[in-house]
């Protein structure tokens, strides 16, 4: 019976575990199955990809491999840079194993570009697949945005036959500390839960200088059980020819994603502008209305009656009449006025003469910033008394100018409030710098997004691809009445760079 070939490709997010499922199976195919064979000193095992604490256990025929991972000791990076073919040979079938380099959300839309051309090319060499390997992490409890996209575009172009050969390889747990729920997989990913497998392959990360434990041995036990459930489903897939698994349609569908993600995230970056233009005017606003306010003085007008000193001065002729001469015109006042010089005194005299002796000095209180009224003037205006004089009332209306404290404390307040903002505006001013230059580079990034798609396709019509978008930041950059020339601009820009202009 001819020896049949089974072809598969792994997919994955970066780190998701996949060439160490390579290594896993290398192993495996080896012979190497028992605990004790792997955690002696005399270990059998042996590996076709590095990792780091195995080293010195990758084969002579893979020894290049190395030039095809990146620096093992930084597991920051996607390690796998090129597609790669295992074959492991059984005697009736032969599996061929095609490990690609892993998806990566934040490496942008130039290295997940590359992984589809460089799988592209790998299809391009081969016949037929026979199903799909996806290969996530258990332990962590979802699939990132990118990659659920790219499945979801690879069931569009790929066909229903191969992507119903899919298997899920569920890495750095088991079926009991799973974390990613079976159920979430079937309904985004169509991975079928009975065509998934738990794989704990602590043995790859396990510093041989250290103890052997025996969860260690467990869950070396366990991934061998693993593999040869996922061998017994991998066998029951079918070949599915390759010539029409193209990968541009893809690629495509990959990038229209990100140029939504940078629409959405210029209308954020817009949104915080506006946001921070709105906290300046608040606060040019709250500093004008500061130094109107400024004036925090209170009128008061007080009436009084001030007696004013009249000699008595009898004629000749007239015994009986008596010439009334003011003494000291206006003394009382004109001594107010030296007391406390923000007063305004209106005054009004009554007609008649009045000789009744001067009524006492008005209390105390009304005159309670009027304390320069000096001994010197009660000794003068008893003296006139004495030397018969009369008095004459006189309306007075005292006007005062006093501060107002409660005003004056609630300026303050609002003057500290001020300074707060004033020192927050020039954080402001640093922040729109950033924001301006951030939509800037984001433009950038938008501008070669669209260089990329036009290069698949040129006339893909990018306005109508990304008109509930476009409408969107439509809205936001003409709402705000204020500024609203240079918030359009915005919009235009991308207007004019998803024309190509
Ligand atoms: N504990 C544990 N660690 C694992 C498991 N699978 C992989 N690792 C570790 O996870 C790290 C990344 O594993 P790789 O096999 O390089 O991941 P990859 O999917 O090939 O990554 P890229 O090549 O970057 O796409 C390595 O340090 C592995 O030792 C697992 O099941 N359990
Ligand atoms: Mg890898």
């Amino acid at each position: 019976m001819p020896n049949e070939k089974k072809r598969f490709i792994l997919l994955g997010e970066a780190g998701a575990g996949k060439s160490t499922l390579i290594n896993v199976l290398y192993n495996f195919f080896n012979g190497t199955i028992n605990p004790t064979d792997v955690f002696s000193a005399a270990t059998q095992v042996k590996l076709a990809i590095p990792c780091k604490y195995w080293d010195d256990r990758v084969v002579e025929t893979f020894a290049d491999q190395k030039l095809n991972e990146r620096n093992i000791h930084d597991v920051t990076i996607s390690q796998t840079m090129k597609c790669h073919s295992y074959s492991f040979e059984t005697p009736n079938i032969t599996y061929e194993i095609i490990d690609t380099p892993g998806f990566n959300d934040t490496a942008g839309i130039e290295f997940d570009g590359n992984n589809l051309n460089c799988i592209e090319e790998e299809l391009r060499t081969v016949q037929h697949l026979n199903g799909i390997i996806v290969v996530i992490n258990g332990s962590i409890d979802r699939v990132s945005t990118a990659f659920k996209n790219f499945l979801y575009l690879l069931r569009q172009i790929w066909g229903t036959t191969l992507c119903n050969a899919c298997v899920g390889v569920l890495t750095n747990c088991d079926s009991s500390s799973v974390n990613i729920n079976p159920r979430l997989l079937y309904s985004e990913l169509q991975i079928n839960p009975e065509k998934t497998f738990y794989f704990q392959n602590t043995v790859f990360r396990w510093n041989r200088q250290r103890k052997v434990t025996k969860q260690l041995q467990e869950d070396f036990e366990d991934a061998v059980e693993s593999v040869k459930m996922l061998l017994s489903a991998l066998r029951k897939c079918p070949p599915v020819p390759t010539e029409s698994f193209l990968v541009s349609p893809i690629k495509l569908g990959v990038i229209q994603k990100c140029i939504e993600s940078s629409i959405l995230y210029l209308l954020e970056l817009v949104t915080a502008l506006i946001g921070i233009e709105l906290t300046e005017e608040g606060i040019s606003a709250s500093k004008s209305e500061m130094s109107r306010n400024a004036n925090r003085d209170v009128y008061h007008h007080i009436h009084a009656v001030a007696w004013q000193a009249l000699v008595v001065a009898p004629t000749k002729k007239s015994k009986d009449k008596k010439e009334l001469k003011p003494i000291h015109s206006n003394r009382v006042q004109d001594s107010q006025h030296m007391a406390c010089n923000n007063r305004k005194t209106k005054e009004s005299h009554s007609d008649t003469g009045h000789s009744s002796p001067p009524p006492p000095l008005p209390p105390s209180s009304e005159h309670a910033d009027c304390t320069a009224r000096s001994n010197d003037t009660y000794n003068r205006y008893y003296n006139e008394y004495d030397r018969h004089v009369v008095y004459r009332p006189k309306n007075v209306t005292v006007e005062l100018i006093v501060p107002d404290g409660e005003s004056i404390a609630r300026h303050n307040n609002a003057n500290q409030e001020c300074t707060n903002l004033i020192a927050k505006r020039s954080r402001l001013r640093d922040q729109k710098q950033e924001l301006h230059d951030l939509i800037l580079s984001t433009y950038e990034t938008l501008r070669q997004q669209v260089s990329e798609i036009r290069k698949i396709n040129k006339d893909y019509d990018l306005l109508e691809k990304n008109s509930e978008l476009l409408r969107q930041f439509k809205v936001k950059t003409t709402a705000s009445p204020d500024n609203q020339a240079a918030l359009k601009n915005f919009y235009l820009n991308i207007i004019d760079i998803l024309e190509g202009k």
